[in-house]
């Protein structure tokens, strides 16, 4: 997990790819690879621009980077999945391009025995709204990574009881600045600490536990 964590500081793909591989080979849980190895050199990362010592450069590269690492891990996360138990629409809110976080709360959800219909990050509150109706969803996730755009959360929510939905299913918020406070002013359902608590709302939620 530390030779992960450094060679994601390092931008360097090719020992993330096989830091993952081995950490497979060695059984470590997927889930932990990502989180007790990639998310903690993302976290050195941010911890760097907040410094100064690391530019928006640095940020897309290290995000690149994880991504390498995630194509390998992704498919074990999703292993057992089966659809149908419980129809989920997913997004990254509107002026957002955090996704790496989304795409492991979509694949965990997944491998959970849930539909997913992720919509990708930057998604207004409107196609939040139109994918809900369409897919009969039973829950709307949201994730946010910036203080700035976290207030798309709550219009969502409103676009969602505008729309005459929010009666029939659940919304649910994740996302570094994100806490169980703001999901309870903005009228939402619940807000998850990571991505494992938010499939373990959702499986409460459905039945699933
Ligand atoms: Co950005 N960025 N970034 N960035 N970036 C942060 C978030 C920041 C904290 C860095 C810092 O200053 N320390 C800071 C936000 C400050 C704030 O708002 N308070 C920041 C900033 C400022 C910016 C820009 C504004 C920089 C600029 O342009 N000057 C800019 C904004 C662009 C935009 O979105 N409009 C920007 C851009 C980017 C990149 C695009 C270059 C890149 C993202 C690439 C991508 O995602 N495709 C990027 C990156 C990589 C980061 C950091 C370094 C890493 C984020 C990450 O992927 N973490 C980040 C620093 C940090 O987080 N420490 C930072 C790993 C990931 C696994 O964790 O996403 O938290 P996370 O997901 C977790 C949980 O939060 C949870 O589960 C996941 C796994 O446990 N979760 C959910 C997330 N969503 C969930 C939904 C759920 C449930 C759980 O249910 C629905």
């Amino acid at each position: 997990m530390e030779r992960l964590k450094e060679a994601v500081v390092k931008f360097d793909v090719d020992a993330v790819k096989e830091a993952c591989n081995d950490a497979l080979q060695q059984k470590i849980p997927p889930y932990e690879i990502v989180t007790e190895g990639m998310a903690r050199g993302m976290q050195i990362i941010g911890e760097k621009y907040e410094k100064g010592e690391f530019f928006l450069s640095e940020l897309i590269m290290a995000g690149e980077t994880m991504k390498e690492g995630m194509k390998i891990i992704e498919p074990y996360l999703r292993a057992v999945g089966k659809s149908g138990k419980g129809q989920v629409v997913l997004g990254t809110v509107e002026g957002d391009l955090h996704d790496i976080g989304k795409n492991i709360v979509a694949s965990l959800l997944r491998g959970s025995g849930f539909g997913v219909a992720d919509l990708g990050a930057d998604v207004p509150s409107k196609k939040f709204v139109e994918e809900a109706e369409k897919s009969n969803a039973q829950i709307v996730g949201m994730s946010a990574l910036l203080t700035t755009t976290m207030v798309k959360m709550a219009d969502t929510t409103k676009a969602l009881v505008e729309a005459g939905i929010r009666n029939r299913l659940k919304v649910i918020l994740g996302g570094a600045p994100i806490d169980s406070a703001y999901a309870t002013k903005i009228g939402a359902d619940a807000a998850a600490n990571d991505a494992i608590d938010g499939v373990s709302i959702c499986r409460k939620w459905t039945g699933l536990s």
